[in-house]
C-alpha cells in the first residue's frame, strides 16, 4: 500500500493473508474472508501454484510474529473465474478458496476474525465516494519498502468514465471493463501495489463493510493519472453465491 498507514490490530478482520511455497512460505497476496470457510482472492495470485502450494493465514497483523490471534489453514479448494484470461490478462480476475479447517463447521470467529459482506446486488456505479484498501504490499512503487504490519489507505471511487478518460486508461493497450472499478487518487501518491493483489476494497455501505473490490492491477503504483483497478465484486456476485453454496456442502 502507498501512501497508507499502520493499521491497529483487528481493525480489518476479514483481512487474510496468502502464502505461497517458494522453497519456504512466503507472503504472496492478500485475500477477504466472506464466510467461515470461504476466502476471496484474485485469481491471478492463483495461476502459478497448485492449492497444496498455497495457505491462508487468518488473524495476522504483523508479518514478522507470531500474531495472537492468527491461525494457518490450507486451501482445501479453489476455484478460478471461469473466464479469467479470456478476454485479456487482467479480466475476471477473481477466485474464491474453500479454506481446510478440519472441522466441517468452518473456522471460528473472533475478535481479530471476521468476515466481511458481499454486495447484494451488481451497480456499475459506485455505491460510496470513498473505501479502504488494506494489505502488506510494497510501500514503494520499486517495491524496496515492505511493511511488517497491515497497511490502510483510504482511496476515493472513481467513475468508470473517468477510468477510460484518454488521460487515464482510455490508451488502446488498457482497457476498463464494467467488471471493473478504478479506485485511488488522480494526483497519485494512495494506491494498492505489488504483494496487495487480491486483497479487499471494503467500504461502509449502509453501516456494513462491504467488499466492493479485489486488488487486481494497475499501471505501476500511485502514479498520476493511473489508479488501482480491482475486480468489481457486485459484478461477479451471482457466481460467487452458487460457487459458495457448492463449496460449502462439500
Ligand atoms: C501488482 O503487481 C499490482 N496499483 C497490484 C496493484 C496495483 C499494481 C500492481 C495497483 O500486484
Amino acid at each position: 500500500i502507498i501512501g497508507g498507514s499502520s493499521t491497529p490490530y483487528g481493525a480489518y478482520p476479514w483481512q487474510v493473508e496468502l502464502q505461497a511455497y517458494k522453497g519456504g512460505w512466503e507472503h504472496h497476496c492478500g485475500g477477504a474472508l466472506v464466510s467461515e470457510t470461504i476466502a476471496l482472492t484474485a485469481a491471478h495470485c492463483l495461476k502459478d501454484f497448485k492449492k497444496s502450494q498455497l495457505r491462508i493465514i487468518v488473524g495476522k497483523h504483523n508479518l514478522a510474529k507470531n500474531d495472537k490471534h492468527e491461525k494457518t489453514y490450507r486451501v482445501q479448494k479453489a476455484i478460478i473465474h471461469p473466464d479469467f484470461r479470456k478476454d485479456g490478462p487482467h479480466s475476471h480476475d477473481i477466485a474464491i478458496l474453500k479454506i481446510n479447517a478440519f472441522n466441517s463447521n468452518g473456522i471460528k470467529f473472533d475478535s481479530h476474525v471476521q468476515p466481511i459482506c458481499l454486495p447484494e446486488y451488481y451497480t456499475k456505479s459506485n455505491d460510496v465516494d470513498w473505501c479502504t484498501v488494506t494489505g502488506w504490499g510494497a510501500q514503494k512503487h520499486d517495491m524496496t519498502s515492505l511493511p511488517k504490519v497491515l497497511q490502510a489507505a483510504s482511496v476515493p471511487l472513481l467513475d468508470l468514465e473517468t477510468c477510460r478518460h484518454n488521460d487515464v486508461y482510455g490508451g488502446r493497450h488498457q482497457f476498463i471493463l464494467d467488471s471493473m472499478l478504478c479506485a485511488g487518487s488522480l494526483e497519485g501518491g494512495v494506491d494498492a501495489c505489488g504483494g496487495d493483489s487480491g486483497g479487499p476494497l471494503a467500504c461502509q455501505i449502509n453501516g456494513k463493510f462491504t467488499l466492493a473490490g479485489v486488488v487486481s492491477w494497475g499501471d505501476g503504483c500511485g502514479k498520476k493519472n493511473r489508479p488501482g483497478v480491482y475486480t468489481r465484486v457486485s459484478y461477479y456476485i451471482n457466481w460467487i453465491k452458487k460457487a459458495m453454496l457448492e463449496l460449502e456442502n462439500n
